[in-house]
């Protein structure tokens, strides 16, 4: 059956994408905010690097960080004299941690409440009725972490917000784009100890157990000559990639600790040079990966070293940070390493960099041009430092936008708790969680980074396998969702919280052939109902149905509803895929 709709959606789309005031920001030119340079102050303060004014400079790229103990805090804006302000911008775009903020104006000594809001989740326009003050203030009044806020933004009456025209993608991403999804691996001396040093247990993510005991290097070190790993298997590794369905690999080549997990002509602080092992997994991994079409991308934690006396954040044997020769460590380890890992590996997809304490804009410009000096094609995260030098936004980590995000985009999460392993971290994601993760993650227009944590013997966490082999049976039969796929054009989460659109081609949007991909983790029997389609629909079928019999379709005779007969019962145990075909 085939059926013919066009109705005007523009109504519905906006509905749907728009809650309260909020709305996507801004096309050029866009009108300067009275706020911007202008004084401002901040409850508590994370470092240097993360002052107040971050959140006031016009740079989405730089942000204000509180406390690393805060879960509140305030932003507080000095406009030099009575100015009447009618709504005010504010980004939350790389850690959405907000839970409840108000926007408010000082009056006779008191703070006033103009306007409240629970999440932020990105881009946020709270438009009131305008009033007039010197003093206005952000204040994030819960979060779930840290608060950090990239801007906060005074706008006067008549200033005109409208949507964000996507920037054109760079086709060094096309890729990445396709791949969707990507195995991330945290495996190092960390792994020995798997979260216990004599005899305790840590509550910390593994990996960071160096620096949750304050273990001394000297100490620490003597983990290298355990380190012996009987049952690392490359070819099982990418096999399993393989058969998640992910498409690249990120491998911890050094983490915090400093221990490099390949060989490394420039630290003897290596696994091939420092333990009874020798071998080379980057070696092996790259040969492997190359059998399995997965694309080998590696992480390197390019400015926290807890075992070089200057590198990052090692306080308990070294001096503190700022008394570090810092560009001496970033000369002799830091930047030869990643040089090395980009010569010595064969095409290198992607390099994420983390925590970068210390990284002015020069010193991240010495790292994105070494990079693009060797492998120009590799793409850089964006935790690499200041000076907005990367190619796509990595999320905090475990952090899932709330609504859809421009440009490309990634988060890094974890299966359980924990990056590296630890023994006693059984807090499984099952795989209905995992898939509906991936999918919310694409819907969105991001990418999903999911982590194992090998074993001290090289092995993968039999639980992990298990899980991501099953969700990769999904995506066998429903690939055609994810890979490759774009955001949804219903807006956030499509109102529902528990179905998701995508669509093909990526950059689809109303009025072009393509396909919508509904999915429906929760199954609605009997019928599906789609209120309005600003184009033609042609057909419709189960994605798990392998003869693809097409479903009947009913319209209203207005023809601004859609409704599709959905077999009885949910043809996913999952995520069952509606695919509605849009000619
Ligand atoms: O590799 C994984 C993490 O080790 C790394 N990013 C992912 C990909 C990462 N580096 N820093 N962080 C994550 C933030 C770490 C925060 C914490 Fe802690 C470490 C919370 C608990 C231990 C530092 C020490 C803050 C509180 C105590």
């Amino acid at each position: 059956m085939k059926h013919t709709l066009i109705a005007s959606l523009a109504a519905l789309i906006t509905s749907l994408a728009v809650t309260g005031a909020e709305t996507r920001l801004p096309a050029d030119p866009q009108p300067t905010p009275l706020s911007e340079g202008k004084p401002v102050k901040a409850s508590t303060v994370w470092s240097a690097g993360y002052e107040a004014a971050k959140a006031n400079d016009g740079d989405d790229e730089s942000r204000w960080g509180a406390a690393p103990d805060a879960r509140s805090g305030w932003l507080e804006v000095d406009l030099g004299q009575d100015t009447e302000v009618a709504f005010v911008v504010i980004k939350e775009l790389a850690y959405q941690r907000t839970k409840a903020f108000a926007v408010e104006c000082k009056e006779g000594g008191n703070w006033h409440e103009i306007a409240t809001g629970n999440t932020i989740a990105g881009e946020k326009v709270l438009k009131f009725t305008p009033v007039t003050a010197r003093y206005f203030r952000l204040h994030i009044k819960a979060a779930s972490d840290v608060p950090t806020i990239e801007e906060f933004q005074l706008y006067a009456p008549g200033a005109k917000i409208t949507a964000r025209a996507e920037k054109p993608r760079d086709p060094k991403l096309k890729w990445f784009d396709e791949a969707k999804y990507g195995l991330f691996i945290n495996w190092g001396l960390y792994s020995i100890p798997a979260g216990e040093w004599n005899g305790k247990p840590y509550d910390n993510i593994g990996e960071w157990i160096m620096h949750s005991a304050k273990i001394p290097v000297k100490e620490y070190e003597q983990l290298a000559k355990q380190f012996n790993p009987g049952k690392f298997n490359a070819e099982e590794w990418a096999q399993l990639a393989e058969d998640a369905g992910m498409k690249y690999l990120v491998f911890d080549c050094k983490h915090h600790d400093g221990f490099a997990l390949y060989h490394s002509e420039i630290s003897k602080y290596n696994c091939y040079d420092a333990t009874p092992w020798k071998r080379d997994p980057m070696k092996e991994l790259q040969a492997a990966c190359d059998r399995h079409h997965i694309k080998l991308c590696f992480y390197y934690s390019q400015a926290t070293d807890w075992h070089e006396p200057n590198g990052g954040m090692n306080n308990w044997d070294f001096k503190p940070d700022n008394e570090k020769d810092f560009d001496q460590y970033l000369r002799d380890k830091s930047l030869p390493q990643v040089k090395e890992l980009l010569s010595n590996y064969g095409p290198i997809g992607l390099i994420w960099f983390d925590v970068p304490v210390m990284m002015s804009a020069q010193r991240s410009k010495l790292f994105a041009d070494l990079v693009h000096s060797i492998q120009p094609a590799t793409l850089i995260n964006s935790r690499l430092g200041e000076g907005n030098l990367h190619d796509y936004q990595s999320m905090g980590d475990n952090e899932i936008p709330h609504r859809v995000i421009s440009g490309a985009w990634e988060t890094a999460a974890t299966i359980n708790d924990t990056w590296g392993y630890k023994k006693n971290d059984h807090n499984w994601k099952q795989p209905d969680n995992i898939t509906f993760k991936l999918v919310d993650i694409v819907s969105k227009g991001g990418n999903y980074l999911l982590n194992v944590g090998p074993m001290g013997d090289g092995s993968i966490p039999q639980p992990s396998q298990d899980i991501l082999r099953k969700v990769g049976k999904w995506l066998k039969v429903n690939g055609e969702a994810v890979y490759g796929a774009g955001k949804t054009p219903f807006g956030d989460e499509l109102g529902k919280s528990d179905w998701r659109c995508t669509v093909q081609p990526l950059d689809w949007a109303w009025g072009k052939p393509g396909k919508l991909y509904f999915h429906l983790f929760k199954w609605p029997g009997g019928q599906f109902n789609l209120t309005g389609v600003n184009g033609k629909i042609k057909q419709s079928y189960m994605l798990a149905d392998p003869e693809r019999k097409l479903l009947g379709m009913e319209l209203t005779a207005a023809g601004d509803k859609l409704t599709v007969r959905l077999p009885e019962k949910a043809t996913d145990e999952i995520d069952s895929v509606l695919c509605v075909e849009v000619e």
